[in-house]
């Protein structure tokens, strides 16, 4: 099960899945701005990928709300882990929606930075930073077309959803900007 459309000779594909397991050039860690390791997608990531991601994290020291940063991937299927640290939700009023677009934005440079063919996205600040969904997907969404749109590199982004929820949201999500353009 699945959904991908395809944009200027580029793929964004959303599946319900693990981020774990994806083989996709680099995955992406929804890190917090210590790059200490921590709960949900970032627990997950270190406790399969081994000690030498977060070894290589610390030696990068602080990765501030919006930016994003490169490590190895460990014992991972892919070859990169980029950390994007989203916001913390407060009320929606208080820079949230540019900052998570920002972390998006921030991770894509990474891949395309290193030209990277294929990465693969969990749902930035949708967990422990408690982002409500429906209003993070519009945001991912655009934010990874646009991005799509108007650079080479990457070619195939991969929005990997934990669960039925996630993933009906984003692809309602969709569904609505696809009716917008
Ligand atoms: N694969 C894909 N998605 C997952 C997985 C998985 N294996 N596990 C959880 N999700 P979260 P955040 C979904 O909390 O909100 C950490 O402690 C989950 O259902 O991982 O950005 C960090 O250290 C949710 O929709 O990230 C930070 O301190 C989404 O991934 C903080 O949490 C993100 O949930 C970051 O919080």
């Amino acid at each position: 099960m699945g959904v991908r459309v395809q944009i200027n000779g580029k793929t964004l594909e959303l599946v319900m899945g693990d981020i774990t397991e994806q083989d996709t050039d680099a995955i992406v860690n929804a890190a917090n701005e210590r790059l200490i390791p921590g709960g949900g997608v970032d627990g997950a990531i270190h406790r399969k990928g081994g000690p030498s991601i977060a070894e290589e994290a610390r030696k990068i020291g602080l990765c501030p709300t919006g930016k994003a940063v490169v490590t190895g991937a460990g014992h991972l299927k892919t070859r990169y882990v980029i950390h994007a640290v989203g916001p913390i939700y407060r009320d929606g009023k208080s820079g949230e929606p540019e900052l998570l677009a920002s972390a998006y934005r921030e991770a894509l440079t990474r891949a395309e930075e290193l030209k990277l063919n294929s990465i693969a996205f969990p749902s930035l600040s949708t967990g422990a930073y408690g982002y409500p969904l429906e209003g993070a997907a519009p945001i991912a969404l655009n934010t990874i077309l646009s991005f799509l749109k108007n650079r080479e590199y990457p070619r195939l982004v991969r929005m990997v959803l934990w669960g039925e929820a996630a993933f009906l949201a984003y692809r309602k999500a969709l569904e609505e900007l696809a009716k917008k353009n």
